[in-house]
Protein backbone atom coordinates (compact mmCIF):
# COMPACT_ATOMS: atom_id res chain seq x y z
CA UNK A 1 0.00 0.00 0.00
CA UNK A 2 1.21 3.42 -0.90
CA UNK A 3 1.65 5.80 2.07
CA UNK A 4 -1.31 8.30 0.60
CA UNK A 5 -2.86 4.79 0.51
CA UNK A 6 -2.66 4.52 4.07
CA UNK A 7 -3.11 7.68 5.46
CA UNK A 8 -6.04 7.53 3.08
CA UNK A 9 -7.30 4.44 5.30
CA UNK A 10 -6.53 6.30 8.77
CA UNK A 11 -8.19 9.59 7.44
CA UNK A 12 -11.42 7.41 7.03
CA UNK A 13 -11.27 6.06 10.30
CA UNK A 14 -12.05 9.34 11.58
CA UNK A 15 -12.79 12.04 9.33
CA UNK A 16 -15.89 11.40 7.13
CA UNK A 17 -14.57 10.43 3.82
CA UNK A 18 -11.04 10.39 4.95
CA UNK A 19 -11.35 14.28 3.95
CA UNK A 20 -12.52 18.17 5.04
CA UNK A 21 -14.23 18.39 1.15
CA UNK A 22 -15.82 16.41 -0.23
CA UNK A 23 -14.94 16.33 -3.95
CA UNK A 24 -11.01 15.52 -2.68
CA UNK A 25 -11.98 12.50 -1.78
CA UNK A 26 -11.91 10.96 -5.62
CA UNK A 27 -15.31 9.40 -5.17
CA UNK A 28 -16.51 10.37 -8.85
CA UNK A 29 -13.11 9.73 -10.79
CA UNK A 30 -12.57 6.68 -7.96
CA UNK A 31 -9.55 5.76 -6.70
CA UNK A 32 -6.82 7.26 -3.65
CA UNK A 33 -6.18 10.53 -3.57
CA UNK A 34 -2.73 11.43 -3.16
CA UNK A 35 -1.79 13.20 0.31
CA UNK A 36 -0.41 16.26 -0.91
CA UNK A 37 2.91 16.82 1.99
CA UNK A 38 4.82 20.09 0.00
CA UNK A 39 4.01 22.29 -3.01
CA UNK A 40 6.17 25.27 -4.61
CA UNK A 41 5.18 27.28 -7.95
CA UNK A 42 3.28 24.61 -9.92
CA UNK A 43 3.95 21.70 -8.65
CA UNK A 44 2.75 19.32 -5.91
CA UNK A 45 4.74 16.74 -4.01
CA UNK A 46 2.44 13.69 -2.37
CA UNK A 47 3.15 11.37 0.68
CA UNK A 48 5.34 8.62 -1.48
CA UNK A 49 7.47 11.60 -2.75
CA UNK A 50 5.55 11.84 -6.46
CA UNK A 51 5.66 14.59 -7.98
CA UNK A 52 2.57 16.59 -10.17
CA UNK A 53 2.09 19.39 -12.27
CA UNK A 54 -0.76 21.06 -10.59
CA UNK A 55 -3.96 22.41 -12.53
CA UNK A 56 -6.18 22.24 -9.50
CA UNK A 57 -4.39 25.18 -7.54
CA UNK A 58 -6.15 24.19 -4.47
CA UNK A 59 -9.28 24.92 -6.61
CA UNK A 60 -8.29 28.45 -7.82
CA UNK A 61 -6.36 30.60 -4.80
CA UNK A 62 -2.71 29.69 -5.85
CA UNK A 63 -3.07 31.76 -8.93
CA UNK A 64 0.79 33.17 -7.82
CA UNK A 65 2.07 29.43 -7.63
CA UNK A 66 2.59 27.13 -4.13
CA UNK A 67 4.72 28.98 -1.54
CA UNK A 68 5.77 32.62 -3.52
CA UNK A 69 8.49 33.56 -1.84
CA UNK A 70 6.44 36.93 -1.28
CA UNK A 71 3.21 35.29 0.10
CA UNK A 72 5.19 32.63 2.53
CA UNK A 73 7.74 35.74 4.09
CA UNK A 74 4.41 38.14 4.28
CA UNK A 75 2.28 35.42 6.16
CA UNK A 76 5.93 34.91 8.28
CA UNK A 77 6.24 37.87 9.20
CA UNK A 78 2.81 38.93 10.05
CA UNK A 79 2.57 35.21 12.30
CA UNK A 80 6.19 36.77 14.19
CA UNK A 81 3.56 39.82 14.83
CA UNK A 82 0.23 37.33 16.52
CA UNK A 83 -2.26 35.57 14.51
CA UNK A 84 -5.54 37.17 15.68
CA UNK A 85 -6.48 40.11 17.58
CA UNK A 86 -10.21 39.97 17.15
CA UNK A 87 -9.67 43.78 16.67
CA UNK A 88 -9.07 46.05 14.22
CA UNK A 89 -5.90 46.53 11.83
CA UNK A 90 -4.37 47.97 9.10
CA UNK A 91 -4.39 45.21 6.55
CA UNK A 92 -7.96 44.88 6.28
CA UNK A 93 -8.30 48.43 5.46
CA UNK A 94 -5.24 47.88 2.65
CA UNK A 95 -6.81 44.50 1.73
CA UNK A 96 -10.36 46.56 1.39
CA UNK A 97 -8.81 48.70 -0.03
CA UNK A 98 -7.24 46.53 -3.24
CA UNK A 99 -10.46 45.00 -3.65
CA UNK A 100 -11.87 48.71 -4.61
CA UNK A 101 -9.26 49.62 -6.62
CA UNK A 102 -9.55 46.53 -8.62
CA UNK A 103 -13.57 46.53 -8.97
CA UNK A 104 -15.49 49.61 -9.05
CA UNK A 105 -19.00 48.25 -8.80
CA UNK A 106 -17.20 47.62 -4.43
CA UNK A 107 -17.82 50.90 -2.84
CA UNK A 108 -17.97 48.89 0.74
CA UNK A 109 -16.91 45.07 1.33
CA UNK A 110 -16.59 43.11 4.49
CA UNK A 111 -14.23 40.69 4.53
CA UNK A 112 -15.57 37.15 6.07
CA UNK A 113 -13.67 33.59 6.23
CA UNK A 114 -15.02 31.65 3.17
CA UNK A 115 -17.07 31.90 0.32
CA UNK A 116 -19.87 30.23 1.71
CA UNK A 117 -19.83 32.70 4.19
CA UNK A 118 -19.96 35.53 1.62
CA UNK A 119 -22.76 34.29 -0.89
CA UNK A 120 -24.11 33.59 2.80
CA UNK A 121 -23.93 36.90 3.83
CA UNK A 122 -24.87 38.36 0.36
CA UNK A 123 -28.02 36.76 0.35
CA UNK A 124 -29.04 37.76 3.86
CA UNK A 125 -28.60 41.37 3.07
CA UNK A 126 -29.71 41.21 -0.28
CA UNK A 127 -33.30 39.97 1.37
CA UNK A 128 -32.86 42.91 4.00
CA UNK A 129 -32.56 45.44 1.69
CA UNK A 130 -34.84 44.53 -0.55
CA UNK A 131 -37.79 43.32 2.40
CA UNK A 132 -38.31 40.32 -0.06
CA UNK A 133 -37.54 36.83 0.70
CA UNK A 134 -37.45 35.01 -2.66
CA UNK A 135 -33.83 33.97 -4.04
CA UNK A 136 -32.90 33.05 -7.54
CA UNK A 137 -29.95 30.79 -8.79
CA UNK A 138 -29.17 28.65 -11.63
CA UNK A 139 -28.65 24.55 -11.92
CA UNK A 140 -25.45 24.02 -12.04
CA UNK A 141 -24.08 26.96 -10.21
CA UNK A 142 -22.69 26.56 -6.67
CA UNK A 143 -22.31 28.83 -3.98
CA UNK A 144 -21.05 27.07 -0.66
CA UNK A 145 -23.25 25.17 0.96
CA UNK A 146 -25.42 27.24 3.34
CA UNK A 147 -29.12 25.73 2.85
CA UNK A 148 -30.78 28.26 1.28
CA UNK A 149 -28.26 27.78 -1.32
CA UNK A 150 -28.11 24.04 -1.70
CA UNK A 151 -31.41 23.92 -3.48
CA UNK A 152 -31.91 22.43 -6.85
CA UNK A 153 -35.21 22.95 -9.61
CA UNK A 154 -38.40 21.93 -8.17
CA UNK A 155 -40.42 19.71 -10.55
CA UNK A 156 -41.76 22.73 -12.74
CA UNK A 157 -39.38 25.82 -13.32
CA UNK A 158 -42.05 28.46 -11.70
CA UNK A 159 -42.38 25.85 -8.30
CA UNK A 160 -40.43 25.67 -5.53
CA UNK A 161 -36.68 24.75 -5.53
CA UNK A 162 -36.28 21.67 -3.35
CA UNK A 163 -33.08 20.67 -1.21
CA UNK A 164 -30.36 19.36 -2.78
CA UNK A 165 -29.15 17.65 0.59
CA UNK A 166 -30.52 16.16 3.34
CA UNK A 167 -31.01 18.53 6.47
CA UNK A 168 -31.98 21.32 4.42
CA UNK A 169 -35.54 22.58 5.96
CA UNK A 170 -37.94 22.18 2.65
CA UNK A 171 -38.97 25.78 4.00
CA UNK A 172 -35.82 27.01 3.36
CA UNK A 173 -35.54 25.57 -0.14
CA UNK A 174 -38.86 26.88 -1.22
CA UNK A 175 -37.39 30.49 -0.83
CA UNK A 176 -34.66 29.53 -3.35
CA UNK A 177 -35.54 29.13 -6.79
CA UNK A 178 -33.28 27.31 -9.08
CA UNK A 179 -33.27 27.91 -13.34
CA UNK A 180 -31.85 27.18 -16.02
CA UNK A 181 -28.15 28.82 -16.75
CA UNK A 182 -27.72 30.66 -19.87
CA UNK A 183 -31.70 30.94 -20.34
CA UNK A 184 -33.37 34.49 -20.61
CA UNK A 185 -36.51 33.42 -21.80
CA UNK A 186 -36.46 30.78 -18.41
CA UNK A 187 -35.77 33.74 -16.21
CA UNK A 188 -38.65 36.18 -17.59
CA UNK A 189 -41.12 33.65 -17.37
CA UNK A 190 -40.89 33.21 -13.66
CA UNK A 191 -39.86 36.93 -13.06
CA UNK A 192 -43.35 37.71 -14.88
CA UNK A 193 -45.63 35.44 -12.18
CA UNK A 194 -43.27 36.01 -9.19
CA UNK A 195 -40.72 39.31 -10.22
CA UNK A 196 -41.35 41.23 -7.52
CA UNK A 197 -41.10 38.59 -4.53
CA UNK A 198 -37.26 37.94 -5.61
CA UNK A 199 -34.67 39.45 -3.64
CA UNK A 200 -31.82 38.33 -5.68
CA UNK A 201 -30.51 36.92 -8.35
CA UNK A 202 -27.20 35.01 -7.43
CA UNK A 203 -25.05 33.77 -10.34
CA UNK A 204 -21.49 32.60 -11.29
CA UNK A 205 -20.92 35.15 -14.16
CA UNK A 206 -18.36 32.51 -15.87
CA UNK A 207 -20.00 28.92 -14.26
CA UNK A 208 -16.76 26.80 -13.08
CA UNK A 209 -18.95 24.38 -10.61
CA UNK A 210 -20.67 22.36 -13.73
CA UNK A 211 -17.20 22.38 -15.74
CA UNK A 212 -16.12 25.39 -16.82
CA UNK A 213 -19.16 26.65 -19.02
CA UNK A 214 -19.26 30.41 -20.56
CA UNK A 215 -21.72 33.19 -20.14
CA UNK A 216 -23.77 33.49 -24.01
CA UNK A 217 -23.03 36.61 -25.55
CA UNK A 218 -26.11 39.11 -23.83
CA UNK A 219 -26.81 36.32 -20.89
CA UNK A 220 -25.41 38.87 -17.99
CA UNK A 221 -26.76 42.09 -19.25
CA UNK A 222 -29.73 40.42 -19.45
CA UNK A 223 -29.68 39.48 -15.88
CA UNK A 224 -28.79 42.80 -15.06
CA UNK A 225 -31.90 44.17 -17.30
CA UNK A 226 -33.84 41.67 -15.49
CA UNK A 227 -32.94 42.93 -12.15
CA UNK A 228 -33.38 46.04 -13.10
CA UNK A 229 -36.81 45.75 -14.75
CA UNK A 230 -38.25 44.01 -11.11
CA UNK A 231 -36.23 45.71 -8.51
CA UNK A 232 -34.49 42.76 -7.94
CA UNK A 233 -30.48 42.56 -6.74
CA UNK A 234 -28.11 40.96 -9.07
CA UNK A 235 -25.10 39.41 -7.21
CA UNK A 236 -22.22 38.18 -9.10
CA UNK A 237 -20.72 35.06 -7.01
CA UNK A 238 -17.04 35.89 -7.89
CA UNK A 239 -15.53 33.83 -5.68
CA UNK A 240 -13.93 31.83 -8.20
CA UNK A 241 -13.90 34.48 -10.92
CA UNK A 242 -13.00 37.02 -8.79
CA UNK A 243 -8.93 38.07 -10.14
CA UNK A 244 -9.13 34.82 -11.96
CA UNK A 245 -10.32 35.53 -15.02
CA UNK A 246 -8.63 39.43 -14.82
CA UNK A 247 -8.00 41.68 -12.27
CA UNK A 248 -11.43 43.35 -12.40
CA UNK A 249 -12.83 39.68 -12.61
CA UNK A 250 -15.60 38.61 -14.84
CA UNK A 251 -17.49 41.55 -14.12
CA UNK A 252 -14.74 43.24 -15.57
CA UNK A 253 -14.30 41.58 -18.50
CA UNK A 254 -17.86 41.09 -19.46
CA UNK A 255 -19.18 44.69 -18.29
CA UNK A 256 -21.64 43.96 -16.41
CA UNK A 257 -22.06 45.59 -12.97
CA UNK A 258 -23.70 43.90 -10.16
CA UNK A 259 -25.41 45.64 -6.85
CA UNK A 260 -23.22 42.98 -4.95
CA UNK A 261 -19.99 41.01 -5.49
CA UNK A 262 -18.81 38.28 -3.74
CA UNK A 263 -15.20 36.54 -3.69
CA UNK A 264 -12.96 34.11 -2.39
CA UNK A 265 -10.03 32.16 -3.23
CA UNK A 266 -7.21 34.40 -4.72
CA UNK A 267 -7.86 37.21 -2.31
CA UNK A 268 -6.79 35.22 0.63
CA UNK A 269 -3.50 33.89 -1.17
CA UNK A 270 -4.56 30.57 0.18
CA UNK A 271 -5.46 31.43 3.41
CA UNK A 272 -9.24 31.75 4.51
CA UNK A 273 -10.61 34.72 3.07
CA UNK A 274 -14.03 35.36 1.54
CA UNK A 275 -15.51 38.57 1.16
CA UNK A 276 -18.62 40.45 0.15
CA UNK A 277 -19.20 44.20 -1.07
CA UNK A 278 -20.85 46.70 -3.47
CA UNK A 279 -22.67 50.14 -3.46
CA UNK A 280 -22.21 52.18 -0.12
CA UNK A 281 -25.70 52.40 0.86
CA UNK A 282 -26.77 48.81 0.61
CA UNK A 283 -23.25 47.68 2.54
CA UNK A 284 -24.35 50.42 4.74
CA UNK A 285 -26.85 48.19 6.04
CA UNK A 286 -24.58 45.67 7.04
CA UNK A 287 -23.77 45.70 11.21
CA UNK A 288 -22.58 47.51 12.56
CA UNK A 289 -23.46 50.16 10.36
CA UNK A 290 -26.66 49.11 9.99
CA UNK A 291 -29.43 46.22 11.51
CA UNK A 292 -28.55 43.37 8.97
CA UNK A 293 -26.39 40.83 11.33
CA UNK A 294 -23.04 39.09 9.97
CA UNK A 295 -20.06 38.39 12.01
CA UNK A 296 -16.77 36.47 12.32
CA UNK A 297 -14.57 35.56 15.21
CA UNK A 298 -11.15 35.30 12.18
CA UNK A 299 -13.21 37.80 10.02
CA UNK A 300 -9.80 39.79 8.72
CA UNK A 301 -7.32 37.59 10.13
CA UNK A 302 -4.07 39.10 10.11
CA UNK A 303 -2.48 36.17 8.15
CA UNK A 304 -5.09 36.09 5.99
CA UNK A 305 -4.98 39.38 4.92
CA UNK A 306 -1.40 39.44 4.67
CA UNK A 307 -1.87 36.38 2.66
CA UNK A 308 -4.39 38.03 0.38
CA UNK A 309 -2.43 41.27 -0.15
CA UNK A 310 0.54 39.85 -1.35
CA UNK A 311 -1.18 38.02 -3.88
CA UNK A 312 -3.02 40.55 -5.10
CA UNK A 313 0.29 42.51 -4.87
CA UNK A 314 1.88 40.34 -7.46
CA UNK A 315 -1.23 39.99 -9.89
CA UNK A 316 -0.65 43.78 -10.22
CA UNK A 317 2.02 43.58 -11.64
CA UNK A 318 2.16 44.57 -15.47
CA UNK A 319 1.89 41.73 -17.68
CA UNK A 320 0.79 39.32 -15.00
CA UNK A 321 -2.70 38.71 -16.90
CA UNK A 322 -1.35 39.09 -20.56
CA UNK A 323 1.40 35.98 -19.49
CA UNK A 324 -1.93 33.71 -18.00
CA UNK A 325 -3.70 34.50 -21.28
CA UNK A 326 -0.96 33.61 -23.49
CA UNK A 327 -0.29 30.44 -21.85
CA UNK A 328 -3.35 29.21 -21.29
CA UNK A 329 -4.29 29.95 -24.52
CA UNK A 330 -1.87 27.81 -25.82
CA UNK A 331 -2.36 25.02 -23.45
CA UNK A 332 -5.78 24.70 -24.27
CA UNK A 333 -4.91 24.95 -28.03
CA UNK A 334 -2.70 22.29 -27.71
CA UNK A 335 -5.05 20.24 -25.69
CA UNK A 336 -7.59 20.43 -27.93
CA UNK A 337 -5.57 19.82 -31.28
CA UNK A 338 -3.65 16.73 -29.73
CA UNK A 339 -7.69 15.10 -28.53
CA UNK A 340 -8.65 15.93 -32.17
CA UNK A 341 -5.72 14.43 -33.75
CA UNK A 342 -6.43 10.91 -31.34
CA UNK A 343 -9.91 11.46 -32.76
CA UNK A 344 -11.25 11.77 -29.19
CA UNK A 345 -14.95 14.05 -29.09
CA UNK A 346 -14.67 16.67 -26.70
CA UNK A 347 -15.37 20.42 -26.09
CA UNK A 348 -12.80 22.71 -24.24
CA UNK A 349 -13.94 26.17 -23.01
CA UNK A 350 -11.99 28.53 -21.71
CA UNK A 351 -11.56 32.22 -19.60
CA UNK A 352 -8.29 33.55 -18.98
CA UNK A 353 -6.70 31.04 -17.00
CA UNK A 354 -9.99 29.19 -15.68
CA UNK A 355 -11.05 26.09 -18.45
CA UNK A 356 -13.01 23.16 -18.81
CA UNK A 357 -13.11 19.50 -20.93
CA UNK A 358 -15.80 18.03 -21.83
CA UNK A 359 -15.74 14.50 -23.62
CA UNK A 360 -19.04 15.65 -25.84
CA UNK A 361 -19.82 15.32 -29.26
CA UNK A 362 -21.40 18.73 -28.64
CA UNK A 363 -19.75 21.84 -30.04
CA UNK A 364 -21.37 24.43 -27.29
CA UNK A 365 -22.58 23.55 -23.47
CA UNK A 366 -24.29 26.21 -22.10
CA UNK A 367 -25.99 24.85 -18.64
CA UNK A 368 -25.96 21.64 -16.56
CA UNK A 369 -28.24 19.21 -18.46
CA UNK A 370 -25.68 19.32 -21.71
CA UNK A 371 -22.98 18.97 -19.25
CA UNK A 372 -24.29 16.00 -18.10
CA UNK A 373 -23.80 14.18 -21.27
CA UNK A 374 -20.86 14.40 -21.21
CA UNK A 375 -18.95 10.78 -21.08
CA UNK A 376 -17.89 10.73 -17.87
CA UNK A 377 -16.54 7.20 -17.77
CA UNK A 378 -13.70 8.50 -20.57
CA UNK A 379 -13.33 11.72 -18.24
CA UNK A 380 -12.54 9.11 -15.15
CA UNK A 381 -9.85 7.70 -17.36
CA UNK A 382 -8.50 10.51 -18.67
CA UNK A 383 -7.94 11.61 -15.04
CA UNK A 384 -6.22 8.89 -13.93
CA UNK A 385 -4.19 8.80 -17.07
CA UNK A 386 -2.79 12.27 -16.85
CA UNK A 387 -2.27 11.97 -12.92
CA UNK A 388 0.33 8.41 -13.83
CA UNK A 389 1.35 10.75 -16.26
CA UNK A 390 1.79 13.34 -13.26
CA UNK A 391 -0.53 15.91 -14.01
CA UNK A 392 -3.24 16.79 -11.32
CA UNK A 393 -5.91 17.81 -12.96
CA UNK A 394 -9.53 18.44 -10.48
CA UNK A 395 -11.45 15.21 -10.17
CA UNK A 396 -14.61 15.95 -11.21
CA UNK A 397 -16.13 16.57 -14.56
CA UNK A 398 -17.74 19.52 -12.89
CA UNK A 399 -14.77 20.88 -11.74
CA UNK A 400 -12.58 23.84 -13.52
CA UNK A 401 -8.87 23.60 -14.57
CA UNK A 402 -6.59 26.91 -13.16
CA UNK A 403 -3.22 27.90 -14.61
CA UNK A 404 -1.20 29.85 -12.27
CA UNK A 405 1.97 32.34 -13.38
CA UNK A 406 4.25 29.44 -12.35
CA UNK A 407 3.24 27.09 -15.07
CA UNK A 408 5.85 28.00 -17.58
CA UNK A 409 6.69 26.46 -21.16
CA UNK A 410 8.14 23.73 -20.22
CA UNK A 411 5.44 22.52 -18.06
CA UNK A 412 2.84 23.25 -20.67
CA UNK A 413 5.11 20.88 -22.99
CA UNK A 414 5.05 18.61 -20.38
CA UNK A 415 1.43 18.46 -19.93
CA UNK A 416 1.05 18.37 -24.08
CA UNK A 417 3.24 15.77 -24.20
CA UNK A 418 1.49 13.67 -21.15
CA UNK A 419 -2.01 13.98 -22.87
CA UNK A 420 -0.75 12.79 -26.14
CA UNK A 421 0.13 9.75 -24.53
CA UNK A 422 -3.00 9.49 -22.67
CA UNK A 423 -5.48 9.90 -25.55
CA UNK A 424 -3.87 7.24 -27.52
CA UNK A 425 -4.87 4.72 -24.88
CA UNK A 426 -8.26 6.50 -24.19
P1 LIG B 1 -15.82 28.08 -0.14
O1 LIG B 1 -16.84 28.11 0.98
O2 LIG B 1 -15.48 26.66 -0.55
O3 LIG B 1 -14.59 28.93 0.13
O4 LIG B 1 -16.50 28.79 -1.43
C1 LIG B 1 -17.73 28.33 -1.90
C2 LIG B 1 -17.88 28.73 -3.36
C3 LIG B 1 -18.69 29.79 -3.68
N1 LIG B 1 -18.84 30.19 -4.97
C4 LIG B 1 -18.19 29.56 -5.97
C5 LIG B 1 -18.38 30.03 -7.38
C6 LIG B 1 -17.33 28.46 -5.69
O5 LIG B 1 -16.70 27.83 -6.72
C7 LIG B 1 -17.16 28.04 -4.36
C8 LIG B 1 -16.29 26.85 -3.99
N2 LIG B 1 -15.67 26.17 -5.07
C9 LIG B 1 -15.36 24.79 -4.84
C10 LIG B 1 -14.76 24.22 -6.13
N3 LIG B 1 -15.67 24.15 -7.18
C11 LIG B 1 -14.46 24.60 -3.68
C12 LIG B 1 -13.84 23.22 -3.57
C13 LIG B 1 -14.43 22.44 -2.45
O6 LIG B 1 -15.65 22.51 -2.23
O7 LIG B 1 -13.63 21.73 -1.79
Amino acid sequence: MTRSGGLFHRARQIIPGGVNSPVRAFKSVGGTPPFIVSAQGALLTDADGRQYIDYVGSWGPMIVGHAHPQVVAAVQEAAARGSSFGAPTEAEIQLAEKIIDCMPAIEMVRLVNSGTEACMSAVRLARGVTGRELIIKFTGCYHGHSDGLLVEAGSGAATFGVPSSPGVPAATARSTLSLPYNDLPALQAVLAERGHEVAAIIVEPVAGNMGCVLPLPGYLHGLRAACDQYGILLILDEVMTGFRVARGGAQGLYGVRPDITTLGKVIGGGLPVGAYGGARQIMEQISPAGPIYQAGTLSGNPLATAAGLATLEILSQPGFYETLEQRAHRLSRALSQVLTDAGIPHLGTRVGSMLGLFFTERTQINQFAEATESDGQRFNRWFHGMLEAGIYLAPSQYEAGFLSIAHDDALIEQTIEAARQVAARL
